[in-house]
């Protein structure tokens, strides 16, 4: 190696290895894509997929990873940090090998946004009555039903985090009355906060529209049952609580969704996850005349914007300052 290019090249070999570890994905997050768009962004450090045979796992720094399978980062003896290249980690938490450095997780303003969109698409949609007006026009029904106004309905958003606060604040700003529960203590201008068991049964007893917006941990699994849904605002303006959930399906159980739409406790749902995913064809959600239902997407991230955060915390990290996100082990989000 010599000039400029060889010393080009043992300089970008000095800077630690980015391997990327993705699974699944739309054509829009395949591998080779991604690699793409960190090797625009990280021009400075060798980017590598996994599947290439010639990595030498000693080389790799920091990993960027989608559902990677359990045991597959226990290899990187001289990782640094990994990057989850979604919100929800709770498929890393499941990995009892996992390396024992930070695991950094997506915020971003775009996927912020996009969530926001979808909780208000769908928290509008039930309350003015989409469905219903829907098949009505597919029966040539001229029935209009009599509307309240946002103010005369109260959202509650469990998980009052990155995604729930943004929600909640535009909601709050559309005129409805809207409420936040998390873990911790949250004060939020607008917004009820409750927080801890001790917070839940008064968070659930005003809440028309419930969205959850939770990580899937120890504490939260099956959270989403029939003894929250009774707790629900028994009067409320809309006929029956409405349940919306984009977290994670782990949070929810099926079952009693199923059974407490068929007996009213519940007047419709929005679900964007689920416990199997791909949702299995013969599963009664498909077909349930309450429910809205879509594949997983209430936020497909801009990929281009990931990896930049990517790229702009690695270049942060390396030179001195914090990792931003950090997951909590402890606390499992
Ligand atoms: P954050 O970590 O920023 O917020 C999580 C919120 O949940 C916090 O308010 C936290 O409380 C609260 N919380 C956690 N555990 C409990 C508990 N046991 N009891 C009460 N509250 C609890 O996460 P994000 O807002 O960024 O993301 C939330 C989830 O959304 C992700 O974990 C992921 O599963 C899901 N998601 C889904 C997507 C989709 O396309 N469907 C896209 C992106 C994310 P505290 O404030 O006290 O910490
Ligand atoms: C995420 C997701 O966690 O897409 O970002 O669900």
């Amino acid at each position: 190696m010599c000039g400029e290019e060889g010393y080009r090249r043992v300089e970008l070999m000095s800077k630690g290895t980015l391997a990327l570890l993705i699974h699944g994905g739309t054509d829009n997050w395949s591998p080779e894509r991604w690699k793409a768009r960190f090797d625009d962004v990280c021009r400075d450090r060798p980017v590598r997929l996994l599947a290439d045979a010639s990595l030498d796992p000693a080389e790799v720094a920091y990993a960027a990873v989608w559902k990677p399978k359990p045991g597959e980062l226990a290899a990187f003896s001289k990782l640094r940090a990994i990057f989850n290249l979604g919100a929800g980690v709770d498929a890393l938490m499941a990995d009892r090998s996992l390396p024992n450095v930070p695991l950094v997780r997506v915020a971003v303003p775009d996927l912020t946004g996009r969530m926001t969109e979808y909780v208000v698409l769908h928290v509008l949609m039930h309350h003015r009555q989409e469905p219903y007006l829907r098949q009505s026009q597919r029966e040539k029904r001229w029935a209009p039903k009599f509307q309240w106004a946002a103010g005369a309905v109260s959202v509650g958003i469990m998980g009052l985090g990155t995604l729930g606060a943004d929600a909640a604040q535009v909601l709050q700003r559309i005129g409805f009355k809207v409420a936040g529960w998390s873990r911790s203590a949250r004060q939020l201008e607008g917004i009820e906060c409750f927080h801890g068991s001790a917070g839940l049964e008064a968070f659930l007893r005003r809440t028309d529209i419930l969205v959850c917006l939770l990580p899937l941990t120890d504490q939260t699994r099956g959270i989403l049952d029939r003894d929250v849904f009774t707790r629900l605002n028994r009067t409320s303006p809309l006929g029956a609580p409405v349940l919306i959930n984009a977290g994670r399906g782990g949070l929810q159980n099926e079952a009693d969704i199923l059974a407490c739409l068929d007996d009213g406790t519940l007047g419709s749902a929005s679900l964007d996850v689920f416990t199997q995913e791909p949702l299995p064809p013969d599963s009664p959600f498909w077909s349930h005349p309450k429910v809205v239902l879509t594949p997983h997407n209430a936020a497909d991230t801009d990929p281009d914007a990931i990896s930049r955060y990517v790229a702009d915390q690695i270049a942060r990290f390396e030179a001195g300052g914090a990792l931003e996100n950090v997951v909590n082990f402890t606390r499992g989000y």
